[in-house]
C-alpha cells in the first residue's frame, strides 16, 4: 500500500473508532434508533470529509486528536443528509453504499429520526468539545450550521428539487453543487483548521479557495463516475442518451470537457496551498484523490 493509501486507512480507522464509541446507548428503548444511526454511519463511506478535517488540522501543526470532534461532526451531518436524501419524499432510493437504505433496513419514521438525531449530535459534540477553547467551539458551530442550513447544503437540495425536469445551464448547476455538496466540504476544511487553534484569517482564506475548488471537483468527478458506470452497464449509446437527460457536467461539457474541468479545479486547489509549502502534502494528495477516484 502506498504511503497515502496507509494515511487514508489510518484516518478511516480513526474516525470509525471514534464514531462507534460516540454512538452507543445504554437505554434499551433507544437501541433501535441508535442501531439505525450506527447502521447508516458505519456501513461504508469513503470518509472524505473527516480526512479533510484531519489533514487540515495537521497542515497547521495540530495533532489529529484535536480534530476528532470536527471530523465526527461533519461526517454526522453528511450521514444525516444521505439518510434524508434517500427517503421516499426525496430520491426514494433502496440502496446506499451497496446496502439497503436506512428506511428500507428499518422504517421511514426511524430513518427520519436517525437523520434528525445525527444533525443534533453534530452540534452537541462540538459544543461539548472542552479540549477546545469556547470561542473556537462557537465559531465551529457557526461554520457548520451555516454550511448545513438553507444557505448551504439544505438550500442546495431545495434548488435541486425545484429544478426537476428543467435543463440547467452551467452557472445554475455550479450554484446548486456549491451549496449541496461544496458547502459541507468547505466546512470540513474550515473545522479542521479551526481545531488546530493556530490558524490565521489569511490561512483560512487560502484554505477556503482550496476547499471551493475541491468541492466542485468532487461533484464533477462524481458525475463522471456516474456516466462511466451507466455506460459500462448499458452500453455506450444508451449511457450517452441517459447522460444527456440529467443535469450533469458531462451532459453540459461532454466527458472530455468534464475531465478537463476536474483537472483544472484540482490544479487551482493545489495552487491555493502554496502558503503552506510542505505542510500541506496530505491536502495536495487529497485533491489528487478526489479527482482520480473511481468510486
Ligand atoms: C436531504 C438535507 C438533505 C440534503 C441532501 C448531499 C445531499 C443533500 C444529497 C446527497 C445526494 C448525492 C448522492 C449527491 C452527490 C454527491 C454526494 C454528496 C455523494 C456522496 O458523498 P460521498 O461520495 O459518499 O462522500 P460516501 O458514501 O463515500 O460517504
Amino acid at each position: 500500500m502506498s504511503d497515502f493509501g496507509a494515511y487514508l486507512s489510518a484516518c478511516q480507522h480513526r474516525i470509525d473508532t471514534y464514531l462507534t464509541q460516540q454512538l452507543q446507548t445504554g437505554e434499551p428503548r433507544l437501541e433501535r434508533l441508535f442501531s439505525a444511526i450506527r447502521y447508516s454511519v458505519t456501513h461504508g463511506g469513503k470518509r472524505i470529509r473527516p480526512m479533510l478535517a484531519y489533514a487540515c488540522c495537521e497542515a497547521l501543526g495540530g495533532r489529529p486528536e484535536r480534530a476528532d470532534t470536527a471530523a465526527a461532526a461533519v461526517e454526522a451531518i453528511h450521514a444525516y443528509s444521505l439518510i434524508h436524501d434517500d427517503l421516499p419524499a426525496m430520491d426514494d432510493d433502496d440502496l446506499r453504499r451497496g446496502h439497503p437504505t436506512c428506511h428500507i433496513a428499518y422504517d421511514e419514521a426511524t430513518a427520519i429520526l436517525a437523520g434528525d438525531a445525527l444533525q443534533a449530535l453534530a452540534f452537541q459534540w462540538l459544543a461539548q468539545a472542552t479540549d477546545l477553547q469556547a470561542n473556537t467551539r462557537l465559531r465551529m458551530i457557526e461554520v457548520l450550521a451555516t454550511a448545513a442550513g438553507p444557505i448551504g447544503m439544505v438550500g442546495g437540495q431545495a434548488i435541486d428539487l425545484g429544478a426537476v425536469g428543467e435543463k440547467l445551464d452551467l452557472p445554475t448547476l455550479e450554484k446548486m453543487h456549491r451549496h449541496k455538496t461544496g458547502a459541507l466540504i468547505r466546512a470540513s476544511v474550515q473545522l479542521g483548521a479551526l481545531a488546530s487553534e493556530q490558524v490565521s484569517e489569511e490561512q483560512l482564506k487560502a484554505l477556503g479557495v482550496y476547499a471551493d475548488c475541491i468541492g466542485l471537483a468532487f461533484q464533477v468527478q462524481d458525475d463522471i463516475i456516474d456516466i462511466e458506470s451507466d455506460t459500462s452497464i448499458l452500453g455506450k449509446q444508451q449511457g450517452a442518451d441517459l447522460a444527456r437527460d440529467k443535469p450533469t457536467y458531462p451532459a453540459l461539457l461532454g466527458l472530455d470537457g468534464a475531465r478537463a474541468l476536474a483537472d483544472t479545479l484540482r490544479l487551482q486547489a493545489i495552487e491555493a496551498l502554496q502558503p503552506f509549502a510542505g505542510d500541506a502534502l496530505r491536502l495536495r494528495q487529497l485533491a489528487d484523490f478526489i479527482v482520480q477516484r473511481q468510486f
